[in-house]
């Protein structure tokens, strides 16, 4: 027999059943997420974990930090596609089953060992059902298509084109269903400026007065932020149930305790505008937004515990933990509103830190555990080359480059010195030779807040703006400039305009 004959008889058709498992695979994932969508119990999520917890640590730090948006969409897809491929696994006994020309054996097989899979990987019944449920109709179509075909005899060694295209079709199908239902019943989010119906008197109040002192500049964020930066190591944030979730105070302490959802709500309360902004934010980039949170001061938490200890670590849900000053956390905030709305889930719902005038990572998000400690050690992001528990740089950016008429040109942006606050902005418009004050917006209420800065002049032709800040305590901002690794940037931000 020649050899290309033999390679059309045997190979193909086993491709032809290999592809058919991989499209069992893409079914079963999609059917788990139909049905619980991008929550911890999707298939994918362990796998997911498996991913972040196997990636060297400085590929971690390079594609949360370096690639934002898209290091998580990257390892993301691995965990995709390692999923599919571990389902596409699974499906091989009940694709045996078919290509042996049991169908109904086949079909349950699958859907037997696809719902076992997932219900091990995931603990989740409804998403193993819905897993088994996708892997089942892929499998029927497929059953379907191999009835109609003629001989019985060559069913083992054939595979009709139809059978294959009919399985792909049935899991893209089923991923599209899940991805256009799950479009719709997303995330909540709690940014902006709109004050919530339901507002208490101060909420009210305070979000009003945010929106009366941001400055009327076309195109710039108001005071509190439209749409609030997310900075964490997850791909699939913790879904936490407030039934579950308890806080526990632990270590170097008088006493452990430990509080549930009713014991937070039930203590000390309070609203307080809190700007936050993550180590790896470029000088002039986004990752820096001010909200106003409410919560428990952190003082009266943590003075029932009586802590014997001056370090504190605090971890997540999510596994993440930081370790820092205890003093720092003294003047924080435990919060669990955002702008008068529940925390999001994306922010750390039901619970997280924030503490004033450092960066975004010791503010830990999903709080399950202050630890009180004698001794000091190193956190997540330490361990992989950050040195973000400090107190935050000075910066102020240009946001926002607005053409006006009669060509005069209109700079703003925010500034923000955490708790060293904002004296002055100063900016020049010949490349740092001359320097002049920018208008600011009034303060907010608050230790911890940024302003904005406004600053319109006249001119004709290409010229350098700089910007830079004068703190509360009079220092001028650091002019050398550095990236943000490790321990944030520095810099005076510049960039060329050209009148039009
Ligand atoms: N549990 C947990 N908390 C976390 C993180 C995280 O990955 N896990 N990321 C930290 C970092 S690096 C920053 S900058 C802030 C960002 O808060 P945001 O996502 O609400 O803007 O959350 C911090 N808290
Ligand atoms: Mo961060």
């Amino acid at each position: 027999m020649p050899p290309t004959r033999d390679w059309a008889a045997r190979t193909r058709p086993w491709m032809g059943w290999v592809g058919i498992a991989l499209a069992a695979g893409v079914a079963g994932m999609a059917g788990s997420y139909l049905v619980v969508g991008r929550r911890p119990e999707f298939v994918a999520a362990p796998l997911d974990r498996f991913v972040l917890a196997a990636s060297p640590d400085m590929l971690v730090s390079f594609a949360i930090t370096e690639l934002g948006a898209l290091g998580h969409q990257l390892a993301f897809l691995s965990a995709l596609v390692l999923t599919c491929l571990t389902l596409g696994l699974a499906a091989i006994p009940g694709v045996l089953a078919l290509r042996r020309g049991w169908p109904a054996l086949g079909v349950g097989a699958g859907a037997g060992i696809h719902g076992s899979v997932v219900y091990g990987l995931t603990g989740s019944l409804h998403s193993s059902i819905g897993a088994a449920v996708g892997i089942g109709i892929t499998l029927i179509v497929v059953a379907l298509y191999s009835r109609s075909s003629t001989t019985r005899s060559t069913r083992t060694s054939t595979i009709e084109r139809r059978q294959v295209l009919g399985a792909f079709g049935a899991s893209i199908g089923l991923g599209t269903i899940g991805l256009l239902a799950r479009r719709f019943t997303g995330q909540d989010k709690a940014s902006g400026i709109d004050i919530p119906e339901d507002a208490g008197p101060e909420v009210r109040e305070l979000l009003t007065l945010a929106r009366d002192r941001s400055l009327n500049v076309e195109g710039l964020e108001p005071l509190v932020s439209t749409d609030f930066y997310e900075v964490d190591i997850n791909n699939i944030n913790p879904d936490v149930s407030t039934d579950d979730w308890t806080l526990a105070v632990t270590g170097a302490v008088e006493t452990e305790r430990e509080y549930d959802v009713g014991d937070i709500e039930a203590m000390a309360f309070e609203n307080r505008f809190v700007t936050v902004r993550c180590v790896g934010d470029q000088q002039n980039g986004r990752q820096m937004d001010n909200a106003l949170w409410g919560g428990v001061p952190a003082a009266a938490l943590l003075r029932e515990a009586d802590p014997r200890g001056d370090r504190v670590i605090l971890r997540g849900e999510d596994g993440f933990y930081n370790e820092f000053p205890l003093e720092d956390l003294t003047s924080g905030l435990f919060a669990y509103r955002m702008n008068g709305r529940r925390l999001p889930r994306g922010h750390g719902y039901p619970l997280r830190a924030l503490v004033p005038g450092h960066w975004g990572e010791i503010s830990v998000k999903w709080l399950t555990e202050i630890e009180i400690r004698e001794e000091d050690t190193m956190g997540y992001w330490e361990y992989r080359g950050w040195e973000g528990t400090g107190e935050v740089t000075t910066v102020a950016k240009i946001w926002q480059v607005n053409h006006l008429d009669a060509g005069r040109i209109e700079l703003a942006g925010h500034v923000y010195a955490g708790t060293r606050g904002v004296e002055a902005v100063e900016v020049s418009t010949d490349g740092g030779q001359s320097w002049m004050d920018a208008e600011l917006s009034e303060p907010l209420p608050g230790a911890d807040v940024w302003r904005q800065w406004r600053h319109v002049y006249g001119a004709v032709s290409p010229h350098e703006v700089v910007v830079r800040t004068r703190d509360g305590t009079g220092g001028l901002q650091t002019e050398s400039e550095s990236g943000p690794r490790p321990d944030g940037a520095t810099g005076w931000v510049s960039m060329t305009v050209e009148p039009k």
